[in-house]
């Protein structure tokens, strides 16, 4: 639902890039000689010449569209040059796109605030540096303006008769008895011109831009002058902007809301909504609802711009449209497998560069029944958090099908191996991952905030880093997957093939850029090989809602990674100054959490056990629950099933300690003495945990961590 969130007060100068016939232009660049001809991209699929997913504007001029298959865009225009989308394990491979987008996204960083709103288009607040530049250099002292500014659409700015409509965008530009949020807006369109021109500079791309006061103005304006342009939105030319604007067009009311305000309330139209008052929408739509259309309906806005680069998460899909639906679970699991390997690749691309690691693995697809009669039913989409690994992914998504398809099939008996036909059939399958955040923060941070980095940082040949974070939910129980309400899907499929538009998602910066398949593999491997014995699990009245600390949070053994060297030496940085922090915090006080840490390795309590060895060890620890413990136990790695040289085993030696406490013990108002990241994770621990009961006997840990398994 539309969130309405109000506007500041001050002015402030968003901008909306939006790159041009994108993939397109990716494609003229690889082969230039395309270059100033009908170009477009088509999907990877020969059926009547694959589905267009972008078009040229030369392509356009002859009447070609992206609703087009390849025939019908030779039949429109025959000198057409069609280009296929590069295919990897049978499927579109869109990260040549991706790359390229980042690239344009590092550029149009440089100004201001910048969120990479899809595979190519990013808002900027440039607010700042309008202000500093109307401070500077306001436009109105320069000598010259630059050529591509002179070329701005200025809406509502009027070319009187025979008057250089240059001349006119100078002279709007440049007026100094104009109002201060103007002139802002002014030196946005001023600065948003001179990213363009240096985006093209840098990559051969051009892009359009909408520049206004918020997100959703400026958004509008980057469409309405396309290619290589921009279009200035000036707040008297708001009412104009909507008043003619189909209601449909908005975001957010392409879906029902829109079809309910046409239908019932007659609004074809933002500018009709005027008609409305707030009380009104308000009763129809509810209080949130009602106010952001009153306030769309004047142009209001108040969306931040957030600062980010990067995916919030990352997505792979393939549609199997008519006869190429998929009927067997053997088939489903191929193409599982094929997406979970590109998304475990980007993953560990993620990881390397960005240092993110993901948590939530969700699977979505479409599918109908051929002999039901509510064979429109949804296919409900799954979740569980997430392992790397290619093989695990696999296993894990395949999990979730078999899931999904009992829900969706109801009381019809699934046979999920072999090649059974039960009456189902799937025509898009997409997993993503998501939940993607710093591998610094989270449960990992205690571990190494009350560890020390001399811990962290081995002298053996490869040197580790282990972190400690949540152990993964078993996908094969179905009391352990969650509906997935709050993450949308962001894969769109195109006729054919799975087309990753990646709205605000699904792109990835710089990704797979120079290491091999192999040793992306290997090094995300890791991730899963853990042994630890750490873990918070939530007893039954917890996840009941009852707000008692008194559990036993221990049993879930957590995940190790190790990290290569590039990584090391950002950790040693972050970790040195987690030290300096700590240090200056050491007198901080005597009776914080710090001191209480401190005598770590004396325990509190008389059911704290040394940690598990094994698996089995773990899983039994899930019954310690019953001797009423109440003991929050944090446990190092002991030994890892995996890194078996010597070094590592001496590392784990050294690692053999724990510390236990009762989360009872944890005085709350200590809390806010500990560094954020720290902060977040005591108070995950200390207040109702949502997660359902994790160790199930026989479940997860030893199906997790079988040697055998995976490896
Ligand atoms: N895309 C896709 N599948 C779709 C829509 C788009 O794969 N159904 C890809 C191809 C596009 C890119 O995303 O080049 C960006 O999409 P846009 O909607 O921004 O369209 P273009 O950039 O191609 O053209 P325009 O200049 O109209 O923005």
């Amino acid at each position: 639902m539309p969130v309405a969130r109000p506007e500041s007060a001050d002015a402030r100068i968003i901008a909306h890039v939006d790159m041009d016939c994108f993939y397109v232009q990716v494609e003229q660049r690889r082969q230039p000689e395309l270059r100033g001809l009908p170009t477009a991209v088509v999907q990877y699929n020969e059926w009547k010449g694959g589905a267009l997913i972008a078009v040229g504007y030369e392509a356009r001029n002859f009447g070609v569209n992206r609703h087009m298959r390849g025939h019908e865009a030779k039949e429109t225009c025959p000198q057409i040059n069609l280009v296929q989308v590069p295919v990897a394990r049978g499927k579109a491979d869109l990260s040549t796109y991706r790359n390229a987008g980042s690239e344009v996204v590092s550029i149009l960083s440089r100004k201001g605030r910048c969120e990479r709103a899809s595979i190519d288009e990013v808002y900027l607040d440039l607010t700042d540096a309008a202000k500093a530049m109307l401070a500077e250099t306001p436009p109105e002292s320069l000598e010259a303006v630059d050529e591509e500014a002179l070329k701005s659409h200025i809406l509502g700015l009027k070319n009187e008769n025979g008057s250089d409509s240059k001349a006119n965008v100078r002279e709007w530009l440049c007026k100094s008895d104009t109002d201060h949020r103007e002139k802002l807006l002014a030196c946005g369109a001023l600065i948003v011109s001179e990213l363009r021109m240096q985006v093209l500079k840098e990559t051969e791309f051009t892009c359009s831009a909408g520049v206004a006061h918020n997100k959703m103005l400026a958004k509008l304006a980057s469409a309405l002058n396309k290619p290589a342009q921009q279009t200035v939105v000036p707040f008297s030319s708001v009412k104009g902007l909507l008043e003619s604007l189909p209601v449909k067009k908005m975001k957010q009311l392409g879906g029902k809301l829109g079809t309910s305000l046409q239908n019932e309330l007659g609004v074809n139209t933002v500018g009709d909504l005027l008609n409305f008052s707030e009380d009104k929408l308000q009763e129809l739509y509810g209080v949130n609802t009602g106010t952001w259309l009153w306030n769309i309906a004047r142009g209001i806005n108040g969306e931040e711009v957030q600062a980010r680069l990067l995916p919030k998460s990352h997505g792979s899909g393939k549609s199997f449209p008519g006869p190429r639906a998929l009927k067997t679970a053997d088939s489903v699991k191929h193409w599982l497998n094929q997406l979970c390997e590109e998304l475990n690749e980007r993953l560990c691309s993620d990881l390397e560069q960005n240092k993110r690691i993901a948590r939530t693995l969700t699977l979505h697809a479409s599918a109908f029944k051929s002999s039901s009669s509510d064979s429109f039913k949804k296919f409900p989409s799954k979740s569980c958090p997430l392992r790397y690994g290619a093989v695990k992914m696999q296993e894990d998504a395949f999990n979730l099908f078999q899931a999904g398809l009992r829900e969706y099939l109801g009381s019809c008996i699934v046979r999920t191996e072999g090649t059974h036909y039960n009456g189902w059939r799937i025509t898009a399958i997409s997993i993503s991952a998501s939940k993607i955040m710093p591998i610094l923060s989270g449960t990992c941070s205690i571990m190494k905030y009350f560890h020390g980095q001399d811990k962290y940082v081995s002298s053996s040949k490869k040197d580790e880093i282990n972190f400690i974070q949540d152990a993964p939910l078993s996908p094969s129980g179905s009391e352990n997957y969650s509906e997935l309400n709050s993450i949308e899907p962001q894969i769109e499929f195109s006729a054919e093939e799975a087309t990753i538009r990646d709205s605000v998602s699904g792109f990835n910066q710089q990704e797979v850029k120079t290491n091999t398949r192999k040793e992306q593999n290997s090094s995300c491997a890791i991730l899963n090989e853990a042994t630890d014995s750490f873990t918070r699990e939530t007893s039954p009245s917890l996840s009941s809602g009852t707000a008692s600390c008194s559990v036993l949070n221990r049993s879930m053994p957590p995940r190790e990674v190790h990290l290569d060297d590039s990584l090391d030496k950002s950790m040693i940085v972050n970790l040195k100054q987690q030290e300096q922090k700590r240090n200056a915090s050491k007198d901080k006080g005597k009776s914080s959490i710090l001191n209480f840490f401190k005598s770590r390795n004396t325990p509190c309590s008389p059911c704290t056990q040394e940690h598990d060895e094994t698996i089995q060890n773990a899983k039994a620890s899930s019954s310690l629950g019953g001797c009423g413990a109440e003991l929050n136990q944090v446990e190092l790695p002991k030994e890892s099933f995996f890194e078996e040289s010597t070094t590592n085993i001496e590392q784990n030696q050294q690692r053999r300690e724990a510390w236990n406490y009762r989360i009872e013990d944890i005085d709350p108002s200590v809390i806010d003495e500990l560094p954020p990241e720290i902060q977040n994770e005591i108070r995950a621990w200390v207040r109702p945990n949502k997660r359902p009961n994790l160790v199930k006997p026989g479940s997860i840990i030893t199906h997790y961590f079988l040697p055998s398994k995976n490896r």
